[in-house]
């Protein structure tokens, strides 16, 4: 049966941040998986890398603009430190992604968390508390469609 998030067809570009790089691989696995399990080819999915979460927005801004793709996923990691730093950082990272899709009308799906630990943020990538690649990508192939079928 096909559901919400089933996207055959469907191309995706995924920006993983490199900073607490271990814990956003298993964001990005847990991305890739949920997309190759709905349909979405392996040749139209494009993984992109960037330093951090603060430069994640500027590569979703140069994704879309290759028109080459129907849904972004942002990922990555960030923990609070002992200065105000995580505090900018995700900041503009969540309303730079806000702003990619209010410009793009491509849906991004949030996958960057924001923990307090590290220890937070392994739970939420494939530990007790789910992983949170997995939803940002099941929640953007779902608006895909959405968009999708509204414009049609
Ligand atoms: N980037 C992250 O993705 N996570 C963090 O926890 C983090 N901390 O803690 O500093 C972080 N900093 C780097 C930032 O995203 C930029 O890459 C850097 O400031 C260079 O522009």
């Amino acid at each position: 049966m096909k559901t919400a998030s089933d996207a055959p067809g469907v191309r995706v570009g995924l920006v993983a941040a490199r900073f607490n790089g271990s814990i956003v691989e298993r964001l990005l696995e847990g991305a890739r998986r949920f997309l190759l399990e709905h349909g979405v080819r392996e040749e139209e999915l494009l993984v992109v890398r960037v330093p951090g979460a603060w430069e994640i927005p500027p590569a979703l801004d140069a994704l879309a603009a290759t028109g080459r793709v129907d849904a972004l996923v942002a990922l990555g990691v960030v923990i609070r430190g002992e200065t105000p730093h995580f505090d900018y950082i995700c900041n503009e990272c969540a309303a730079g992604c806000a702003r990619v899709t209010a410009q793009t009308a491509i849906p991004v799906g949030f996958g960057v968390l924001t923990c307090n630990d590290a220890a937070q943020a392994a739970a939420r990538a494939g530990g007790k508390a789910g992983n949170k690649g997995e939803e940002a990508a099941e929640a953007a192939l779902e608006m895909a469609n959405l968009l999708g079928s509204l414009r049609s």
